[in-house]
């Protein structure tokens, strides 16, 4: 068994535990040990190939989009469909992907392809409190945790990755490390310190859909 230890924020380390093979198990916690959601983990290599015609959907559901957090390949096409019976005004002004739908209801004509790496924020015209994030990333090795904290990526060939860590209300950008992915599972442990999401203010609902 192989360890590394460094200190990032509190503590990482990873342990070689050779049992599944190619794959990266994450656990994240805050500094008092509750599972921390919504943590991204990429594994970023020369040697990833092109998304092919990857897709992903965002809905706007009881006015909130859903998911909050997407992570998504370069090259990733995006429909935005609106499941509620009143329209939704969606946008993004983050320099990897500008745009808007207007005033819509149902199922846009076209999805949105995300062809920049970056993140992009996400909210709504009509209603000020609709946030969503996408990652959007040049690998196809990576996952975010879910409410246990954990996160898996399965598959990995062997090789040399730079690790990156994002989240959406991360107060910094966050170190990065040199990674050696074998045949074996290799499992992280960390802990960030991530302010909690802020609290809606939403309304109930109107006749007019507001
Ligand atoms: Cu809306």
């Amino acid at each position: 068994m192989s360890c590394v230890r460094f200190v990032w924020l509190t503590l990482l380390y990873a342990c070689s535990l050779g049992a599944m093979a190619g794959a990266l198990d994450v656990v994240a916690t805050t500094p008092e040990g509750l599972p921390l959601e919504d943590f991204v983990v990429v594994l970023e290599t020369p040697d990833a190939t092109p998304a092919k015609k990857t897709k992903a959907v965002i809905l706007q559901r009881d006015r909130e989009f859903s998911p909050y957090l997407s992570v998504v390949q370069t090259g990733t096409a995006v429909e935005f469909p609106n499941l509620d019976p009143f329209k939704h005004h969606i946008y993004s002004f983050s320099p990897p992907k500008v745009f808007e739908i207007k005033l819509y209801a149902g199922k846009p004509a076209n999805p949105v392809v995300f062809d920049k790496p970056g993140a992009v924020a996400l909210g709504c015209n009509i209603h000020d409190w609709m946030e969503a994030y996408i990652l959007v990333v040049d690998t196809p090795y990576f996952a975010k945790t879910g409410p246990d904290g954990k996160a898996r990526i399965a598959n990995v060939p062997e090789g040399s990755y730079r690790i990156r860590y994002w989240h959406p209300r991360q107060r910094e950008e966050l170190p990065t490390r040199e990674l050696k992915m074998g045949r074996e599972a290799v499992r992280l442990s960390l802990k960030a310190t991530i302010p909690a999401r802020p609290e809606h203010n939403k309304p109930p609902l109107d006749g007019a859909g507001y």
